[in-house]
């Protein structure tokens, strides 16, 4: 019989908005790579606050074991996710028009103690992917070595001198 911790293999990929959507797909592309489970869902912690919290209440129960969130602006859908979950939230802060993102950064990284969510850097959900690959990696040895081979392949492509 799985363990409960085996069956949370899946990544939650949530965004804010669907103009989130083009940065997000890098998430979705490296967890396609590394042959990780994910699903992607718009879900807005100031325009669908109830979708936020049925979905960050069930997320555990529906066999998710990390959360990346992508926002920008005042960007509290990973904040607030937290609060609601013990899972480990991955918050991807967008670039926006007026403050190239460091709003949305601050809003991330400067969470109160207690509640933390694990910030990358502005558009980041390529990196989002690879974290949230590792944390499942720690548990499902097939993630872990399709992640393994890839840093290895991603090493052998760097090239000793530029042309
Ligand atoms: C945030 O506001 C979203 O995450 C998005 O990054 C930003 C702008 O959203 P739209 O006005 O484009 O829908 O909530």
């Amino acid at each position: 019989m799985k363990t409960k911790k085996q069956n949370n293999n899946k990544v939650a990929i949530i965004m804010g908005s669907q103009s989130d959507y083009s940065v997000m797909k890098d998430c979705e592309k490296i967890l396609k790579l590394l042959k990780v489970k994910y699903q992607t869902l718009i879900v807005s912690a100031h325009r669908t606050p109830k979708r936020m919290f049925q979905f960050a209440e069930t997320a555990e129960k529906n066999g998710f074991g990390v959360i990346v969130a992508g926002a920008g602006g005042a960007a509290h859908l990973a904040g607030m996710v937290a609060s609601l979950t013990t899972l480990p939230v991955l918050g991807v802060p967008m670039e926006t028009k007026k403050i190239k993102g460091l709003d949305s950064l601050l809003s991330m990284a400067q969470m109160p103690k207690g509640v933390p969510v694990g910030s990358l850097a502005i558009d980041g959900a390529f990196n989002a992917g690879i974290l949230a690959a590792s944390i499942i990696g720690n548990f499902d040895t097939k993630v872990k070595s399709n992640l393994e081979r890839w840093r290895r392949l991603q090493t052998q492509s760097i090239k000793k001198k530029p042309k």
